[in-house]
């Protein structure tokens, strides 16, 4: 029989896959974990399987479909490009501005990386967007200001700390983020069986937090008074000691100085840690031991989300953590993209509704909604998506779904009719997700290990489809033609991955990789300090002026306001969810009912809300009704309910998915509220109210 090994590319934690075809056919037998793989060591999830579901589903598209009132037509994809870029060329000539939302499945498809430029190229526009906005550009942010590039992202290292904590990450469902470490629930035993500690900060007590050593629960939205009281701790106690990077620190003491002014009591009372507890992790942090602190959505995608990861660099820091084994690591990657790309750029210009300064050449994505409502000279009036489904992933969704509706040209690159793509003129379909190869060109870099896999198709490209990258680089080519611009050349995708591995400091060929189909094990990390740096004086610049001034400006002012009264709505990720996008899997949707909305008791009693009763949940932005599941997993004070879930929107054909549709949480999410130095959404913390929703004329 023959067995395929691959690379599962549909999450973060790229695990070894072996996929069993029956022989001279196309059908799949069976998908499990490839004990061989030296990183993943036969760990998988349920959502590996589903890539069977994937290859398989009769709702996903194989042809160009363009739509005609509210039915799909097939067409040939040079009909599809012909019509297009003869849209297009109008359209501009007319004045009209264009738009690019990227996705993030894209960070999980190394070859469409490689032919963006030449899209953005023909679409000639700055309005670029992506679900980096709503995820993880505050990490970059302060990773640009501090180490001098955003690429440059510290790795917990979990096989070798006394001490991880996690705040505002649920690694036990999500299998890790900004950070690959397939096999964790293992990865945490092993801490654990080796006498290290778990320490979980976060809301909700978590798959993760119920096999930590210490679950705190915190007020949602006010991680930055924990951080900073945990660094006043350290200073109070003496404990503050950078140790051998200590020369490599440009203006420590003016953060002391800033940080100084806070004191722990009103800090804790804020975050609702106490005091004693705030003091006996800072103490454990500085101990002899590596430890590291970690943190991911609960506070990247919050108001002070920059702010946020600043301080968590700067505890590792004071620890002398950073660049330690055991500790925050930088990677040695075998296809570097610090080496190979820009620093990054914030502010360069603006957006131009609101005025949101341009980060990593992108706008936030909160601002997509307006920019294609707004009348006026530069208002979008096309837009391409490549795999990204906003209507159900940014804040007030409903805003980008009713402008949408009204758009001259848009043109997705998905594979099924989604509460997005359902406004599309034209859908661009990729060929099976079997069909394409794959090498985590992102994900490599940000591994718990050195590693590098590259996993060839499986399949042959069934005649007539096209992967990703061939329709990114032929729509390029058809909208440069129709603007009589010279048409561009297309690389293809291996050979500039040949390239970036050749040229990192590694020396790899692809070739190198490809010899080694379980894994290329490049080891553990090792200290990279100064030299990794790319800040021009080699050192680490501490005293960011804008963080400083969001310190000692937006954050006292919220300190010194009254703390918001009320229900906060976070959200939540389940192992059998992707997103917004895996729910048409019939293996993964079975089991019980998913987009609920968890409720402590004492707050649903308070509101007369029964577990299992439908309830109103209302926000400034929308309503939406939804079960209630009354749980003692999350703290008083706040409720949760899943994102990526709303798929009954009218048009929308997932068959599986909408037998349970579920309702968005960014139908009540906020495009106000944002971290105003990265743009990035804050999606946690929501203020919502809760009551029973009464069946109308029952009986
Ligand atoms: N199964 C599955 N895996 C996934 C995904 C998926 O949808 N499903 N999505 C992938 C993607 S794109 C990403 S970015 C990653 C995300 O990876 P994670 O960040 O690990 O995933 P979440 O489950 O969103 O974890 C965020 C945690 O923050 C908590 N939280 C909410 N508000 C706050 C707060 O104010 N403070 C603190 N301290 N905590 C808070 C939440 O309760 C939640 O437990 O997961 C990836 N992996
Ligand atoms: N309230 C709230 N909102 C959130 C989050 C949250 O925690 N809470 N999480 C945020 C995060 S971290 C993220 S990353 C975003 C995700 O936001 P998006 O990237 O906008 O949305 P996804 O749900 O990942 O949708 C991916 C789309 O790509 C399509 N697709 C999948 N694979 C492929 C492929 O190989 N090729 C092509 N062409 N299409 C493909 C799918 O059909 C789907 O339509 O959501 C964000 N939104
Ligand atoms: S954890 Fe992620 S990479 Fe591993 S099998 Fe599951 S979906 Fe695939
Ligand atoms: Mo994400």
């Amino acid at each position: 029989m023959p067995t395929h090994i691959r690379t599962c590319h549909i999450c973060e934690a790229n695990c070894g896959i072996v996929i069993e075809i029956a022989e001279g056919s196309r059908d799949i037998l069976s998908i499990k974990g490839d004990a061989a793989n030296p990183f993943s060591r036969g760990h998988t999830c349920p959502k590996a399987t589903a890539i069977a579901d994937l290859e398989n589903d009769p709702d996903r598209l194989r042809l160009p479909m363009r739509r005609v009132g509210d039915e799909w037509v097939a067409a040939s994809w040079e009909a599809a490009f012909a019509d297009i870029a003869a849209r297009f060329a109008r359209l501009r000539a007319a004045g009209g501005e264009s738009a690019l939302y990227v996705g993030n499945p894209n960070a999980h498809n190394y070859s469409v990386s490689t032919q963006l430029a030449l899209l953005k190229k023909a679409l000639g526009t700055r309005n670029v967007f992506s679900a980096g906005s709503v995820d993880q550009v505050p990490h970059q942010l302060v990773q640009m200001w501090i180490y001098g590039h955003n690429a440059l992202f510290p790795i917990p290292d979990i096989d070798r700390t006394q001490h991880l904590v996690i705040i505002g990450g649920n690694p036990l469902a999500s299998n890790g983020s900004v950070w690959t470490v397939p096999d964790v629930k293992k990865r945490l035993r092993d801490l654990r069986a080796r006498g290290g500690r778990l320490t979980v900060i976060d809301p909700r007590r978590t798959e993760t937090a119920e096999i930590a050593d210490t679950h705190h629960f915190i007020r949602p939205g006010t991680d930055p008074a924990l951080l900073v009281a945990l660094l006043l701790a350290m200073d109070e106690a003496g404990l503050v000691a950078p140790g051998r990077l200590a020369p490599l620190l440009a203006g420590w003491e003016e953060v002391w100085a800033a940080l100084r002014v806070f004191d722990i009591a009103g800090l804790a009372d804020r975050c609702g840690i106490a005091e004693a507890d705030i003091r006996a992790l800072a103490a454990s942090l500085a101990g002899p031991e590596p430890a590291v602190v970690y943190g991911r959505i609960g506070v990247s995608t919050a108001e002070f989300a920059t702010l946020n990861h600043w301080l968590i660099n700067l505890l590792n820091i004071a620890t002398g953590n950073l660049d330690r084994i055991g500790g925050a690591m930088f990677s040695s990657p075998a296809a570097d993209l610090v080496a190979q790309s820009g620093a990054g750029s914030r502010g360069r210009f603006a957006s131009r509704v609101s005025g949101h300064p341009e980060l990593l050449g992108e706008f936030p994505a909160v601002a997509l909604a307006e920019e294609i409502a707004t009348p006026g000279p530069g208002q979008v009036r096309a837009l391409v998506t490549i795999a990204g489904n906003p209507v159900l992933s940014v804040p007030d969704g409903g805003a980008l779904d009713a402008a949408l509706a009204d758009i001259d040209l848009y043109v997705a690159i998905d594979m099924y009719v989604t509460a997005t793509t359902r406004h599309a003129h034209w859908i661009l379909p990729p060929c099976g997700p079997l069909e394409k190869d794959h090498y985590p060109l992102f994900l490599a870099p940000i591994a718990t290990r050195n590693f590098a896999a590259y996993s060839p198709p499986v399949f042959e490209a069934t005649p007539g489809t096209k992967s990703d990258w061939q329709i990114v680089a032929e729509l390029a080519r058809a909208l440069a033609g129709a603007q009589g611009q010279a048409l561009p050349n297309i690389v293809p995708p291996r050979d500039v991955l040949d390239r970036m591995l050749r040229a990192s400091e590694r020396g790899l060929s692809l070739a190198d990789i490809e010899a080694h189909p379980h894994g290329l094990d490049l080891g553990e990390h090792v200290p990279r300090l100064p030299e990794r740096l790319r800040t021009p004086d080699k050192t680490i610049h501490c005293a960011v002026p804008e963080l400083l001034e969001d310190l000692t400006g937006r954050f006292a002012d919220w300190l010194a306001a009254p703390a918001a009264a009320g229900l906060l709505l976070i959200g939540r990720r389940h192992l059998r969810n992707n997103n917004s996008w895996l729910g048409n899997s019939r293996r993964l949707a079975k089991g019980p009912a998913r987009c609920t909305l968890l409720i402590h008791p004492d707050d649903a009693g308070a509101r007369g809300v029964a577990d299992g009763a439908d309830v109103t949940l209302t926000s400034d932005t929308g309503t939406v009704i939804v079960a209630a599941e009354i749980s003692e997993s999350v703290m008083p004070g706040t409720v949760s309910l899943p994102h990526g879930f709303g798929h009954g929107r009218d048009g929308v054909r997932l068959r599986v998915a909408r037998e349970r549709p579920g309702v968005s949480i960014n139908d009540l999410t906020s495009r106000a509220r944002i971290d105003p130095l990265s743009g990035n959404a804050a999606l946690v913390g929501t203020p919502v109210e809760v009551s029973p929703a009464f069946a109308v004329a029952a009986e």
